[in-house]
């Protein structure tokens, strides 16, 4: 990173306050949309700064310049801002001050504070503001971006073409989902909602796009009522099939931008359903201030959030897929360490990518593939570069978190691997991740169990030896679209959403040693039913990840029968499901892998 880049862009966002007349802006490192990943065209906060992690709020008053991240990236934001006049701040660390606390340090009373308030949810904007009070008497610009005037090279907003997914994989029609939506909205007295998350339109529609990288989504917002659906994107993305399309299920195509401007004309009588997480503060502010509303968890995520019977059975085939891909590249890689090839975690990385590319439904990857060798495994977000990628040779755990998007869903599964002999520490870590798995994995629980109580389960054999990690145990993953979707999780955070059947939930506990090694033994489950009694439904979760465990990384000893049963018939499992699309030397290896385990 050229830092004096850095420097002079700051200094010229600086000389933008005193044109606007404002004493401070906060730059986000978020779209319109609520969205994880975004397009280049929002990454304002990465352009001024250089900090490339995905969280990170920079701050700039007409003297000063911070920027706040939290525990995943001080070290990265350490190394990108070196020699930068921008002041790292660490969230979380006892003495810091959050940016609420610090701009009250750094600012004169009767300062104005400029933000562009699409580019926040509205909660965050909402947090910022509690600042005016009494004694600051700050105000607030939530219409400014600008960075704008001096981002000159500024990417544009991304227009790439869209696709209708077919029904066959979907299992709804855009009627069917439409009709259940209004149902919905009706349940909570609301005749219109507007939808900024880009998946939720995507599902609703039946329809992909490609304008966010590892995120089969278009850029786009929607607006529904009880007799109408207008979708609000870039028209030159859909082709003559896909107008056709919206046509014939009377949907309504206005131009991106032009969603503010319609608001304007919508009936006051209007009452809206709108998601205050994934809603812009600017949209929001302005439903909220000129109808009447509810606010909550979006009813399309609700929906969303439970896979119908074809979604399902498309997920178990796309595992199929997605499981050849993972086990030819575990055998590769077994192959090319055991021939002393070099491997590193970038060439690892690209492998695995490739295995996935061969097969039929793959589209893109659902995420940057984690590959990290011995200590870089303890970096829970860790991405290669060329700087930090390890050659992986010798002993200790590799471990790799990667997945895929297919038109038959979309995967996310992490294995570590043994890469000769482990110490005794890497194994028995090994054992006690594997043990918390499995606790999940075999664990069933009455209607109405929360995730946070599932997550205590999975944690249960690590807490025993006082042992924790920084990250939950599970996230919810779309059906070919984002790999983390709510409103689902299993955490220690309470989520008020129980975990019920027909959604997918991530099962991935894991330990890190800082400077050591990390764990994280990823599958991702549908939740079941596991039967009735008199006290009621009872549920259980069912892999759909298909991949071996390393049974060379194991402490047998430390596992008891039912755990060695659960391995031995969930490795039956994977092996059956595989076995015929492996060639004759990838079958034999994978049949040595999920060989019986005695008890
Ligand atoms: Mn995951």
């Amino acid at each position: 990173m050229n830092n004096k880049d850095t420097n002079s862009k700051i200094a010229d966002l600086q000389q933008q306050l005193d044109t606007y007349n404002i004493d401070a802006c906060i730059i986000s490192s978020s779209d319109p949309h609520g969205s994880e990943y975004i397009s280049a065209h929002w990454q304002c906060r990465q352009w001024l700064s250089g900090f490339t992690g995905s969280a990170g709020t920079l701050v700039v008053t007409k003297t000063k310049a911070a920027l706040w991240t939290d525990g995943r990236y001080f070290i990265q934001a350490e190394a990108e801002l070196k020699n930068t006049n921008i002041k790292l701040v660490k969230q979380g660390i006892a003495d810091s001050l959050d940016i609420n606390n610090w701009l009250t340090k750094e600012l004169k009373p009767n300062s104005t504070i400029g933000l562009d308030g699409t580019t926040f949810s509205y909660n965050t904007v909402k947090n910022f503001m509690a600042l005016a009070n009494k004694q600051t008497a700050f105000k607030f610009n939530t219409s400014i971006d600008l960075t704008t005037n001096i981002w000159l090279d500024r990417p544009k907003l991304p227009a790439n073409k869209v696709f209708i997914h077919d029904t066959k994989f979907s299992g709804k029609t855009y009627k069917q989902k439409i009709s259940s939506l209004r149902k919905k909205l009706k349940q909570l007295n609301c005749n219109a909602s507007l939808i900024a998350s880009l998946d939720e339109i995507a599902w609703l529609v039946n329809m992909r796009g490609a304008d966010i990288q590892h995120n089969p989504v278009f850029l786009s917002y929607a607006f529904v009522s009880l007799t109408e659906t207008i979708i609000f994107a870039n028209k030159n993305i859909f082709g003559k099939q896909e107008l056709k399309y919206l046509q014939e299920n009377k949907i309504l195509l206005l131009e991106y931008n032009a969603v503010f401007e319609f608001l304007k004309t919508i009936d006051s009588k209007h009452t809206f359903f709108i998601d205050n997480n994934t809603t812009n503060y600017t949209l929001y502010t302005y439903i909220k201030n000129n109808y009447k509303h509810e606010s909550g968890i979006s009813p399309v995520a609700e929906l969303k959030a439970i896979k119908n019977n074809v979604e399902i059975k498309q997920m178990q085939l796309c595992h199929i897929e997605d499981g050849i891909a993972v086990v030819k590249f575990m055998f590769w890689l077994q192959q090319e360490l055991r021939n002393n090839k070099k491997v590193t975690e970038i060439t690892a990385g690209d492998y695995i990518t490739a295995t996935r590319q061969k097969m039929n439904n793959f589209v893109t990857t659902s995420f940057p593939p984690i590959v990290a060798y011995k200590e870089n495994g303890a970096i829970c977000h860790y991405q290669a570069t060329a700087k930090s990628s390890k050659v992986i040779k010798g002993n200790g755990l590799l471990l790799i978190d990667s997945g895929g998007q297919y038109l038959t869903g979309t995967t996310d599964i992490t294995r570590a691997i043994a890469c000769s002999k482990l110490t005794t520490e890497e194994q028995n870590d090994y054992t006690l991740v594997l043990k918390s798995h499995i606790a999940l994995a075999s664990f069933i629980f009455p209607k109405d169990t929360l995730g946070i109580q599932l997550d205590a389960i999975a944690r249960g054999s690590l807490w025993r030896n006082k042992i924790n990690f920084n990250h939950g145990t599970g996230h919810g993953v779309g059906f070919f679209l984002c790999v983390h979707e709510g409103p689902q999780s299993i955490s220690p955070r309470y989520n008020k959403t129980t975990i019920k059947p027909g959604m997918v939930i991530t099962n991935e506990p894991g330990i890190y040693r800082d400077m050591k090694h990390g764990v994280r033994l990823e599958n991702i489950m549908l939740v079941v039913k596991a039967g009735d009694s008199e006290f009621g439904d009872f549920y259980k979760l069912e892999p759909l990840t298909l991949a071996p465990f390393d049974k060379q990384a194991i402490n047998f000893a430390m596992l008891d029968t039912s755990e060695i049963t659960w391995l031995n018939s969930y490795h039956d499992k994977v092996y059956r499901k595989l076995n015929n699309h492996l060639d004759p030397e990838t079958r034999n290896w994978l049949r040595e892998q999920t060989s019986k385990v005695e008890t």
